[in-house]
């Protein structure tokens, strides 16, 4: 029998092993002692040769090496392999290789989880039976168990970068601005990274605002954009999402019946009603499903109104592209109404280009986590900014500095791992938060 090692013990590990076991030898290699999935694998495969708390890759005897996503290519757990030439997978190949379901795959820097979410949405409330995951929560091969009509995948650049194997129906890059330099090295490298995902992509949708996201090679290529699209696109005429079908217009849903708000969110349908058409929906279908879509929680969510204080919730926003989004969704045109929570670890990022929506739209900015002294270096002359050490002072801060009529905006432009497990944790913070404030 063939040797297989997996390289992680998350839960792109678990489900890769779930997949593999029985079918070949396998060795799991993880650094740490006590990974998330250690316990549950050691009792359920009990066959299995677990080194776990190492920190180099033996290679001797593997013919294959399977990656997790959050492992680097200079680690040692895989340089080794990568220097032996040894086939290197990602959990994404090994699904493509198991499935001749279409498969609809998306990329970008942000709103990948929400035009995820939107196209499966939009797919189930057409009747597909589809499956829905990647990095968005549930791991590809776990979806194989129900055998679906077709899948709709989330991509990171951690999971592309590893790629080799794999076609897709249709396939987007939503968007991309600076992000993951700390795991990737360069933006240059990021942003081919990223365009990997068209290789082999029987439609490529791609974004005609962000150049970036555009294709390089020739192909049936669809466009979107919130301006008038020409041919075969999709845009905005008048205040509808339309697509324009040899210059017949067909429209979709009026930008002012979105359940999503900010022009951020605009482009986002737009992104998901092209993917769900390539996918075979109609038009009539999109303008069904998208009624029905609540959102994601974490994502620019509405909490409450307090005295008049609107909070959102943008934990989400690990990224400076993602907060500017979220600063001019919710900014208002005539004076400055949002109260700023932000930071955490930049992940070396560049946060000078929150310098023009903060000055449009910040009255003040509550900064806390690991950077947020260069944050202030960056945004502290253009606001009041406050330094704090939670985010329950942050919201208290906050509360201090709003009136009625503004709106108190957690949205960090940053990971949460300094001071929490997850973004989840954070926003979850930040609403018990709200709750416990006197205002
Ligand atoms: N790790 C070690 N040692 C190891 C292996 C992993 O320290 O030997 C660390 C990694 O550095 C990382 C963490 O463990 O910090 C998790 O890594 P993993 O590859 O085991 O992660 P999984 O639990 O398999 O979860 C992964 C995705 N995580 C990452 O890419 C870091 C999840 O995306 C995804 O939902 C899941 O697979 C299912 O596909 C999360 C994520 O943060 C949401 N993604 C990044 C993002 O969206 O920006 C890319
Ligand atoms: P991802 O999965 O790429 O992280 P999400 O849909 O989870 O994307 O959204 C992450 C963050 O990015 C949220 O703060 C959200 O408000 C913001 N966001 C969503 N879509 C976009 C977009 N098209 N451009 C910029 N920011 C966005």
């Amino acid at each position: 029998m063939s040797k297989t090692a997996i390289v992680g013990l998350g839960k792109t590990g678990v489900s890769c092993l779930r997949h593999l076991y029985g079918k070949t030898d396998l060795i799991v290699v993880d650094s740490r002692e006590n990974p998330p999935a250690g316990a549950e694998s050691r009792k359920l495969f009990k066959e299995v040769d677990y080194r776990l708390g190492i920190n180099r890759l033996d290679c001797l005897g593997i013919d294959q090496v399977i990656v997790s996503p959050g492992v680097g290519l200079d680690s040692p757990l895989v340089a080794p392999a990568v220097a032996r030439e040894l086939p290197i997978k990602t959990d994404i190949d090994l699904f493509c290789e198991n499935t001749k379901a279409p498969i609809c795959a998306i990329t970008g820097t942000n709103g990948k989880s929400t035009v995820t979410s939107l196209v499966g949405h939009l797919l189930e409330t057409a009747g597909y039976d589809v499956g829905v995951g990647g990095n968005l929560g549930r791991p590809a091969l776990d979806l194989l168990e129900n055998n679906n009509q077709l899948y709709v995948l989330e991509l990171s650049s951690f999971q592309l970068e590893y790629m080799s194997n794999f076609e897709f129906s249709g396939a987007s890059i939503l968007n991309i601005s600076e992000d993951h330099i700390d795991r990737h090295g360069s933006y240059e490298l990021y942003v081919s990274i990223k365009q990997k995902i068209y290789r082999n992509s029987s439609t490529c949708v791609f974004n005609r605002h962000d150049p970036l996201t555009k294709p390089l090679a020739n192909g049936y290529h669809v466009s979107f954009g919130a301006d008038d699209p020409d041919t075969g696109n999709w845009g905005i005429r008048g205040d509808w999402l339309v697509l324009d079908e040899n210059s017949k217009t067909e429209q979709v849903i009026s930008v002012n019946d979105l359940p999503l708000k900010g022009k951020h969110n605009v482009l986002n349908v737009l992104a998901a009603f092209a993917l769900a058409r390539v996918m075979g929906l109609n038009t009539k279908s999109l303008t069904s499903g998208i009624e029905t879509f609540g959102g994601l929680p974490h994502r620019c969510q509405y909490v409450t109104d307090r005295s008049g204080i609107r909070f959102y919730n943008d934990s989400k926003a690990t990224n400076v592209g993602a907060s500017i989004a979220a600063i001019k969704a919710l900014g208002s045109r005539k004076e400055k109404n949002v109260v700023l929570i932000a930071g955490g670890d930049s992940k070396n990022a560049n946060l000078s280009p929150l310098k023009d929506p903060v000055s449009r739209h910040v009255k003040a900015a509550i900064l806390l986590g690991k950077d947020a002294a260069l944050m202030e270096a960056e945004i502290g002359s253009l606001v009041p900014t406050v330094c704090v050490e939670s985010i329950f002072e942050a919201v208290k801060e906050a509360v201090k500095l709003s009136i009625s009529g503004d709106v108190v905006l957690l949205s960090p432009a940053c990971t949460s791992l300094d001071m929490f497990s997850s973004f989840e944790a954070r926003g979850e913070e930040f609403v018990e938060s709200i709750k416990q404030v006197s205002i």
